[in-house]
């Protein structure tokens, strides 16, 4: 017997009560509301292919998120309703949502009829008190993607995580939560996408069929169960959806892609300046120093430590005329110290949060007794701003959010703590996991206000869904160890996927020591990683490139190197990530959702970086063969110009010195010269490396100047890169197909691949170029050919 048919719906005997019988339905613009038996489901449509379903309890006044999301109006949506007998059915263009009359239980359709998400039959909706949970059917296949900053395998199924920012030094495999929530997932059945974003700050619960095999299921502790459902069949299309809807991030300035050398902390400036140096005397490009804690006067924010520190402004300066963006701490604890200007402002203005009953909050971090900014409040963050933009004008590039969970010694930031919004006071169960999100806001939109000309950085511990809006995130204090490279490979997977595409690990591990092979395969990987930043804890030895002796030190030194010819490359994907949201670091399965390999536990710290990048990193001591599956389709390797045919697992060797990195046929990879740092010179040159094959995939290659806000208004060239190659003939094609940017003068270095043969004639635009302009070397199978970048368009022929 069902459960069902054995328990009333809308009356049970356990602590929920559950959503009943319809009992009306009232049709509006874009959705209708259904008034069931104990509350009211409220569907409302914001594109074709997104639904937002929100609980209306009757005992409950709803107050809806407003903080995750961009706000955008949205288009009008087309929604037809038929109402039947048992069901009534909402369809739009792209998705089907039928709502059972008996229990209000809803299922949603994609457009061709397939169920991608259904309530559970039994239970459906319900609540306990002030919490909200919604039950789905699990399918046999089902996995989950996302969430955020989670731990364990990119498959999030199994497992129950919960949405709660928490400090966690040295976390592991099984901890959880940790210091973001995103409480969004991607989930996938018989193959196709959909995905579920819950629009609720409070602790939640996601059950993705942990301890049961009947369902999963998310729930919240208290506020509205408002959620969203993205119905689009390609993952792409989902991430897209749900980064239309929380934002998407902005352009970084382009030196933030380059390679960023912390650790806690360097100092005094003799120090800090002495490291710079070493960069640039060992030609090892660097773009970023940090400052972490120590740089502070008894670590309270915005002052300098006067002995450590006695002329910042000089010292940002040098730093500034040797290449580098220095970049300090902040962390939202203020010293309670009535000597300090801060603390005083703060308590006069009303910028710090209190208990319900007035008393300004004091928890202990590491200036001691501290009262929090109530980042909440526009003043305040205006006020918060004011002191950044200080900052900035003494010559610091970027601004690094730690602690804001927001941690406090005793791990109990306490829950009945005020935050002040625009839509009135709201205690820290609503607010804690808004509370580095919002420091990220204040962070981000004062430094753009003070040099409106000027991108700004800003890397953030704690976050939210459409923290992406504003700041770039690390992985927190990770290990050094291998496991910890692994894990971090696919939290970055799970961050990616979750729209904060801007994201990285500490390489080398926070906590520990990494050996020198650990350090080097770490260095291989973060040069792929979004973020590229060393770092590590106070009481361990330097995690400098240079730290592990000569051979780790060229190993290291090549990785970043590597980072920095592949900057054209890079920025584009930022640009990608910024248009469409689009990982930067992706699955394998974001391009190959068909491919059942590409969800192989075996190989889910492979990754792809844009379309056409495959990275097979080593992540395991010792590894000198490596097994690398690759997707259906030819691959070359970069390293050697091996070429593999995929759709299987091939053997390469992987010396400490190789990291294997693929590139797709079709694909054509732009990249430069390595410099010492982003932008110091013109490059001179652009270099194509050319895989030309069956199919024409190419690469659109976006520029701009990589620092202002003129991309938004036109300010940048978009370059279309085509190869087509059959029957002895291979056809290169270069188009501007925007050219709001200009580029200087420069040289085309092409670099065909897989070429067999010296081709017997090549032209340029029709012209036969002269036997000089080319070289074919047998060994290499390459074909390079130089040429002058020229006009709006370019055609390379070659004939065998
Ligand atoms: O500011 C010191 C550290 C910092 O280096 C690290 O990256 C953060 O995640 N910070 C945590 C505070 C130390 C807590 C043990």
């Amino acid at each position: 017997m069902s459960v069902a048919a054995a328990l009333p719906l809308g009356a049970t005997a356990s602590g929920y009560s559950f959503l009943g019988d319809l009992r009306a339905f009232e049709r509006n613009d874009a959705g209708a509301t259904a008034s069931c038996d104990g509350a009211a489901l409220r569907l409302h449509f914001v594109e074709d292919d997104v639904v937002r379903v929100t609980l209306l309890r009757e005992d409950r006044r709803p107050r809806l998120l407003t903080h995750a999301l961009v706000g955008r109006e949205p288009d009008p949506v087309e929604v037809t309703v038929e109402q039947g007998k048992d069901a009534t059915v909402l369809a739009t263009a792209a998705m089907r949502v039928e709502l059972a009359h008996r229990g209000c239980r809803m299922t949603v359709f994609d457009g061709a009829g397939h169920v991608l998400v259904q309530d559970d039959s039994g239970m459906g909706t319900g609540w306990d008190g002030n919490e909200v949970r919604t039950w789905k059917r699990i399918a046999g296949d089902e996995r989950f993607f996302g969430l955020g900053e989670k731990s364990g395998d990119v498959d999030k199924r199994a497992r129950e995580w919960v949405m709660w920012n928490s400090d966690t030094p040295g976390y592991g495999d099984a901890s959880d939560p940790l210091y973001q929530s995103i409480p969004f997932f991607v989930g996938l059945r018989e193959g196709r996408s959909y995905g579920v974003f819950l629009n609720n700050s409070h602790r939640s619960r996601f059950n993705l069929g942990a301890g049961n095999h009947r369902y999963y299921s998310f729930s919240a502790e208290g506020g509205t169960l408002d959620y969203f459902v993205f119905a689009a069949p390609r993952i792409a299309e989902v991430v897209a959806d749900y980064t239309a809807l929380t934002g998407r991030i902005p352009m970084p300035p382009r030196w933030a892609l380059g390679f960023q050398q912390s650790r806690w902390s360097y100092y005094p400036d003799s120090e800090v300046l002495s490291l710079a140096r070493r960069f640039r005397e060992r030609g090892i490009p660097a773009d970023v120093i940090y400052l972490d804690i120590h740089y502070m006067d008894g670590y309270r924010v915005f002052s300098w430590d006067p002995q450590r520190f006695p002329r910042p402004a000089v010292m940002l300066d040098e730093l500034g005329d040797m290449g580098f963006k220095p970049i300090v701490i902040v962390d939202p604890g203020v010293k309670e110290d009535p000597d300090y200007p801060i603390a005083r402002e703060g308590l006069a203005g009303d910028h710090f949060v209190r208990y319900p009953d007035g008393e300004t909050y004091v928890g202990s971090v590491w200036p001691g007794r501290s009262y929090f900014p109530d980042f909440a409040r526009a003043a305040t963050r205006a006020w918060w701003g004011g002191y950044l933009a200080r900052l900035r004008e003494q010559g610091v590039r970027g601004i690094w959010n730690d602690m804001n969970e927001p941690a406090v010694w005793g791990k109990a930031f306490p829950n009945e703590v005020l935050m002040r919004d625009a839509d009135g006071a709201a205690d820290f169960k609503r607010m804690h996991n808004l509370y580095g999100h919002l420091m990220a806001q204040a962070t981000y939109e004062s430094l753009r206000a003070a040099r409106p000309d000027e991108r700004p950085f800003v890397l953030t511990r704690a976050g939210f869904a459409g923290t992406q809006r504003w700041s770039a995130v690390w992985t927190g204090d990770n290990v050094a160890s291998w496991e910890h490279l692994q894990l971090g490979i696919r939290m970055m997977i799970g961050l990616g996927l979750s729209g904060a595409a801007f994201n990285g690990t500490d390489v080398g591990g926070f906590e520990g020591t990494p050996s020198g092979e650990l350090f080097a395969r770490w260095m291989q990987v973060g040069a792929f990683s979004p973020f590229f930043r060393a770092h590590t804890a106070h009481d361990t030895p330097g995690q400098e490139p240079w730290s592990f002796g000569e051979r780790i030190e060229a190993v290291a030194a090549d990785a970043i190197r590597q980072r920095y010819r592949l900057m054209p490359y890079l920025y584009t994907l930022f640009h990608q990530a910024h248009d469409s949201g689009a990982p930067v670091l992706r699955p394998l399965f974001w391009h190959h959702q068909d491919d059942a390999q590409a969800y192989a536990r075996e190989w889910q710290h492979q990754f792809l970086v844009g379309r056409q990048l495959l990275v097979a990193p080593v992540t395991a001591p010792g590894v000198a063969l490596q097994k690398v599956y690759l997707p259906a389709g030819r691959w070359l390797e970069l390293g050697t110009g091996e070429v593999f045919e995929g759709g299987r697992a091939v053997t390469v060797e992987t010396p400490l010195e190789r990291l294997p990195v693929f590139l797709a046929e079709g694909g054509i990879l732009p990249s430069q010269e390595a410099m010492q740092y982003v932008g110091e010179r013109d490059s001179g040159t652009l270099t194509l490396d050319v895989f030309a094959g069956a199919n024409d995939d190419g690469f659109d290659l976006y520029e701009d100047d990589g620092r202002s806000h003129d991309h938004e208004r036109g300010g940048y060239r978009l370059t279309r890169l085509r190869a087509q190659r059959d029957d002895g003939v291979l056809r290169l094609d270069r188009e501007v197909v925007h050219d709001g940017h200009r580029v200087p003068a420069r040289m085309l270095e092409l670099r065909l691949h897989d070429i067999a043969e010296p081709p017997v004639e090549l032209s340029l635009d029709g012209t036969r170029l002269q036997d000089k302009a080319w070289h074919h070397d047998p060994a290499t199978r390459v074909l390079s050919v130089r040429v002058r970048e020229h006009g709006a368009r370019q055609s390379l022929l070659a004939r065998w």
